[in-house]
């Protein structure tokens, strides 16, 4: 019999995003950069402090130019300006395309003269809610059809145009069901799964369930299990999910560059017993997904570069649970600013006793890693790779930035403590709090 899969308490779900209006006290903002004292957060500050000398609200938000503020996810890739020319061609190699070339290497090479500027605005951008305000949002939740007992996901796999912040043109990407990163496929350990893939493209492909214990004929690699997906044509992979945890579902044909312009996505088992899942075992309250790529588009998390990545924002006392994805062909240490990560999972495997407590996770090509993080520091504070060329250079921060808000919490806005609380109570108990000030559109 079929089990329901859990509600998605999840950022970016089609019923929250134009609610998804996050904020954060000016105090706590304050608070957050003093104890880092310096470096990204206090860039941070830097784009709050002037409007806060002011006893007004800060006034984010309004200058970001692209329409669609509520953030909903378009059904298809964002559409390129007519104006526009998308970039075409192969895959290049990871890039410094943020707007930030790669860092002197000269010791004596001297700071751009107009760093502070550059470096606020990107800032000002970021705080402005840029990735809220793009179309085409990948990683949205999708819910499947069933039939019998099985549960059946119907995909396409095409072109798209995809932007990879406000600011830059769209490039031609490649999307699941048009997004980039693909939905989020939840099932339940024990499910039957029908995957029925269209392809779309003008090029064969091929669909690897990545993690998952398949049958072979079910592996989705052409040539050794299958013929490839040619235009026009379509594949079935049916399967029981057996393994449990954050796994995920690629295109493994042409992979370097298919992958790399974004055939990528989430697969993700609860487990059968509720007992073992994450709002069970640790009181999470967010459960979020976290793809990076490192191809197309330069260093992105979830289909984004800075400053169009979305925050992650937390109540504080909440507790949040972030699934690293490593899509890319580059390792990426993430580090967090402010709080430890408890590192639970590897590739979905619960690590148990040998469960650790880190700042800085290096996450490999295809691997997955479960952090859960108690939110107990009020802040906004800097999450990003630690690779400092894929975050930061003489123009400020770009690619793999985002950051961890932990807004303060008044008696009437505590945190939601099962999953059983839906995100809309929660965005209804933020929006209910009088002391926000500081608003952070959109969120991962
Ligand atoms: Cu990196």
């Amino acid at each position: 019999m079929l089990e329901t899969s859990p509600p998605a308490v999840l950022h970016g779900s089609p019923e929250d995003p134009s609610e998804e209006r996050s904020a954060l006290t000016r105090r706590g903002f304050l608070r957050g950069a003093a104890a880092t004292g310096a470096g990204l957060v206090a860039v941070g500050l830097a784009a709050c402090s002037p409007a806060a000398s002011a006893t007004g609200s800060w006034a984010y938000g309004q200058s970001i130019p692209s329409a669609n503020p509520s953030g909903q996810p378009a059904s298809s890739g964002a559409a390129a300006p007519a104006s526009v020319a998308p970039s075409t061609g192969p895959t290049p190699m990871p890039s410094m395309d943020h707007g930030s070339p790669a860092p002197a290497s000269s010791p004596g090479a001297s700071q751009p003269p107009d760093h502070d500027a550059n470096a606020k605005a990107v800032v000002d951008r970021f705080l402005g809610g840029e990735g809220a305000s793009l179309d085409g949002a990948g990683n949205q939740p999708f819910e499947p059809k069933v039939d019998g007992d099985t549960k059946v996901f119907d995909m396409t796999v095409e072109e798209i145009q995809h932007q990879i912040d406000a600011r830059k043109d769209p490039v031609a990407a490649l999307g699941f069901n048009g997004m980039w990163p693909g939905p989020r496929l939840n099932v339940v350990e024990g499910d039957k799964i029908r995957a029925t893939f269209t392809n779309k493209m003008s090029e064969s492909t091929g669909i690897h369930f990545h993690g998952q214990a398949l049958p072979n004929a079910m592996d989705g690699v052409p040539h050794i299990t299958q013929d490839p997906i040619q235009p026009g044509s379509s594949f079935t992979y049916e399967f029981v999910a057996k393994t449990t945890g954050s796994h995920m579902y690629h295109s493994h044909h042409n992979a370097t560059d298919q992958v790399g312009r974004g055939l990528l996505g989430a697969f993700i088992v609860e487990p059968k017993d509720p007992n073992k899942r994450y709002d069970k075992l640790y009181g999470a309250t967010q459960d979020i997904v976290w793809i990076s790529n490192d191809a197309l588009g330069g260093f992105t998390i979830n289909g984004r570069g800075f400053p169009a990545t979305s925050p992650i924002v937390a109540t504080l006392g909440e507790t949040i649970v972030i699934r690293f994805m490593n899509e890319g062909n580059m390792t990426h240490p993430w580090h967090l600013h402010g709080m430890p990560m408890h590192v639970v999972a590897r590739d979905g495997y619960p690590l148990g006793a040998a469960a650790f407590t880190c700042d800085t996770l290096g996450v490999n090509p295809g691997e997955r890693w479960d952090v859960v993080i108690d939110c107990d520091a009020p802040g906004a504070w800097a999450f990003h790779c630690h690779i400092l060329q894929h975050a930061e250079g003489p123009d400020g921060m770009f690619g793999m930035v985002t950051a961890l808000v932990v807004k303060e919490a008044n008696a009437a806005s505590a945190p939601a403590t099962t999953a059983a609380t839906t995100t809309a109570t929660t965005v209804s108990a933020r929006a209910s709090a009088p002391n926000f000030e500081c608003p952070i559109p959109g969120s991962l």
